[in-house]
């Protein structure tokens, strides 16, 4: 299954599937269904998210369980599709074991989680959790089309934010299924994990403006390079994360517009990405970066102008939902590990509306958003074997 998907892409010879794009359209086509034939209704909703639900009683509380099914550019098969999937083969053991849950399920693919088309995540949990903000739709990616639009197009010429799939009440949790994407589990010899927390995340689109000029006839000491001046912020940033324990931050995209060979370039466009357990210890960072870039537009005689793109501060799981998870890893793995996740997952959206906890599967090397991303078939069985324990646990306690 993850190797069908996996083929699903907008790109020939490289997995990317991006918000409303046509393979993500394909992906919901094919999920949607193995979400059928493993008994869910299936409903995509505005902002294209898949929801597959299992309704066992009108009126029982609802578990959630999902990923995202959207991915960054030359991704690996993994990253998302793995917390999708596995809940449908879940379900599947329950009903070979004659279990009958007490609760409904919904089993859901989120359409945006990446932030690659308008560098800001979570599109879909957002629309999922009734959190899409007019700030949010007003946003372009690299054609100039905006959030807002991109939705009305894919639903035909109409869209308004919808409300919240659920209130809080409704909902006894959000698992997550997700690989690593970091070294500790194999470091550990271990097939899975749980997550105490989800690290903090900031993420902006920055524009440097010096001057436009003639690559041959302009002297060095008359330019205002904007391309030079971000490529110092870079390395900038680069030795304050270094320097900073827990602190990672990472420039992934740099642009010159209209950029030529022999034109001095008069404006860059870099995106920043900064992240840290602690939401003090990134704040401060950020204060540290922010004059560092003033004092290089100053000695270069460029302007620096900051837009933020995405700012989730960290979220702690739910103990409570989390000691059932651990639960299940002992009595499949014997032992259990909990770990903090540098990497951003929905569920940092779904906690405003339920308790939330993820359970982390082994990737080889903890390598991830890179093709040979890969979680082998054994640990992705140890992973199904919990999640299958978890719920028919769940069941039996509800
Ligand atoms: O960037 C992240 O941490 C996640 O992969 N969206
Ligand atoms: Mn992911
Ligand atoms: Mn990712």
């Amino acid at each position: 299954m993850l190797e069908t998907l996996g083929g699903i892409s907008d790109e020939r010879g490289a997995l990317t599937r991006t918000f409303l794009s046509p393979a993500m359209r394909r992906a919901n086509r094919l999920v949607g269904t193995w979400m059928r034939e493993a008994g869910l209704a299936v409903r995509e909703d505005t902002v294209g998210n898949l929801i597959g639900r299992l309704e066992i009683r009108p009126g029982a509380k609802t578990l959630l369980l999902g990923s995202h099914l959207d991915t960054v550019r030359h991704a690996g098969k993994y990253d998302g599709p793995v917390g999708v999937l596995l809940p449908l083969l879940a379900l599947e053991n329950l009903r070979r074991r004659g279990v009958r849950l007490p609760f409904n399920v919904e089993v859901i693919g989120f359409s945006e989680e990446e932030g690659v088309r308008f560098d800001t995540g979570y599109l879909g949990s957002e629309g999922y959790c009734g959190w899409l903000k007019a700030g949010t739709l007003a946003m372009k990616d690299a054609a100039g089309v905006t959030v807002g639009a991109a939705l009305k197009d894919f639903n035909g010429g109409r869209f308004k934010p919808p409300p919240a799939a659920h209130r809080r009440g409704e909902l006894l949790g959000y698992v997550e299924v997700h690989i690593e994407q970091g070294p500790v589990l194999e470091a550990r010899r271990l097939a899975v994990g749980v997550v105490a927390a989800i690290a903090g995340q900031s993420r902006f689109r920055i524009t440097w403006t010096g001057r436009a000029g003639h690559a041959g006839t302009t002297p060095m000491r008359l330019r205002r390079d904007a391309l030079t001046g971000a490529a110092e912020f870079a390395l900038g940033i680069e030795a304050v994360a270094r320097r900073t324990p827990g602190l990672v931050a990472t420039v992934g995209v740099i642009e010159v517009p209209s950029g030529a060979g022999n034109v001095i370039p008069g404006e860059a466009v870099h995106a920043l990405d900064v992240r840290h357990a602690s939401d003090r210890l990134r704040r401060r960072a950020l204060v540290k970066l922010g004059r560092i870039a003033q004092t290089i537009a100053r000695r270069r005689g460029l302007a620096v102008k900051w837009e933020r793109t995405q700012d989730n501060s960290a979220v702690a799981c739910s103990p409570a939902l989390t000691a059932r998870l651990n639960r299940s890893v002992k009595s499949v793995q014997g032992r259990t590990l909990k770990l903090v996740s540098g990497a951003g997952h929905d569920g940092v959206v779904v906690s405003s509306i339920a308790p939330v906890a993820m359970l982390f599967v082994r990737c080889r090397g903890g390598l991830s958003h890179h093709p040979d991303e890969f979680a082998s078939p054994s640990d992705l069985g140890v992973a199904l074997a919990v999640l299958t324990d978890f719920l028919q646990r769940m069941g039996e306690e509800k």
